[in-house]
């Protein structure tokens, strides 16, 4: 079987709300583990991760060491990072053995064609301020300049500060189906170029299993509320569960 999931934001909340989700994810985890072939995390793996040449943030252990014994059993483990969770370098390959992107996927997979994306950054061409934002958080030149200035200390705490602010931000939208529909346009526009099967996004927090003619998109729920990831088997067929 092939999972994918979404928008656990480890470390998230006060410590009691943070152990508990990642009690849950593990539990995930172990339950899937007996028949994954392959498990794709599609961002926001973490509420907040900046990752220095040498130092890591203090992170949920038992969630990285599963994923590291996952990937010891040969289970292929890709991770697409979310707007949290951009910060990467070379741990989660060297210590996981996990693949990692920085960018939207499409892969082949069980006989179909699947375009996977966290879903952040879609449709801004028209958007000067976000794609300005974009640059910028995602420039190496100021990762680098911010990794050799702030100390780890401080950057974690900025960021646990700003992931708060972002998500506050999102929660007081109400959710509803609706939420999703930039992602459906994306989709719609998208499928002339690739001809993906199937379109896996998370960001949202909302679940949705879209389909219109033979387009079919679906929406990853998030982790401290609506734990709802999507399984796919051999044959190809993929749907939407709730753990
Ligand atoms: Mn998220």
């Amino acid at each position: 079987m092939y999972y994918f999931v979404s928008d656990v934001h480890l470390g998230c909340g006060d410590e009691a709300t943070s152990r508990q989700v990642e009690a849950r994810f593990t539990a995930w985890l172990d339950t899937i583990a007996s028949d994954a072939e392959a498990v794709f995390i599609i961002g926001d793996l973490f509420d907040f991760w900046f990752e220095y040449k040498r130092v890591i943030p203090k992170a949920p252990v038992r969630v990285l060491g599963r994923l590291a014994a996952l990937t010891d059993r040969g289970v292929r483990v890709v991770f697409l990072t979310g707007n949290h969770d951009m910060w990467v370098r070379d741990f989660f390959e060297k210590e996981c053995g996990m693949e990692v992107y920085t960018s939207p996927q499409t892969i082949l997979l069980a006989g179909k064609r699947l375009f996977l994306a966290h879903g952040d950054n879609m449709k801004i061409d028209n958007q000067p301020l976000l794609r300005l934002m974009n640059a910028v958080f995602r420039s190496k030149l100021l990762k680098s300049l911010f990794s050799a200035l702030v100390h780890p200390d401080c950057a974690l705490r900025f960021g646990q500060w700003w992931s708060g602010k972002s998500r506050k931000s999102h929660d007081v939208e109400e959710l509803g189906e609706h939420i999703t529909e930039p992602l459906i346009a994306y989709a719609r526009e998208y499928r002339a170029a690739e001809q993906p099967d199937y379109f896996i996004f998370g960001h949202m927090h909302q679940p949705r299993d879209f389909s219109e003619g033979n387009l079919r998109v679906l929406c990853l729920g998030e982790w401290g509320h609506d734990p709802v990831y999507a399984v796919m088997d051999r044959e190809g067929r993929i749907a939407l569960k709730k753990f």
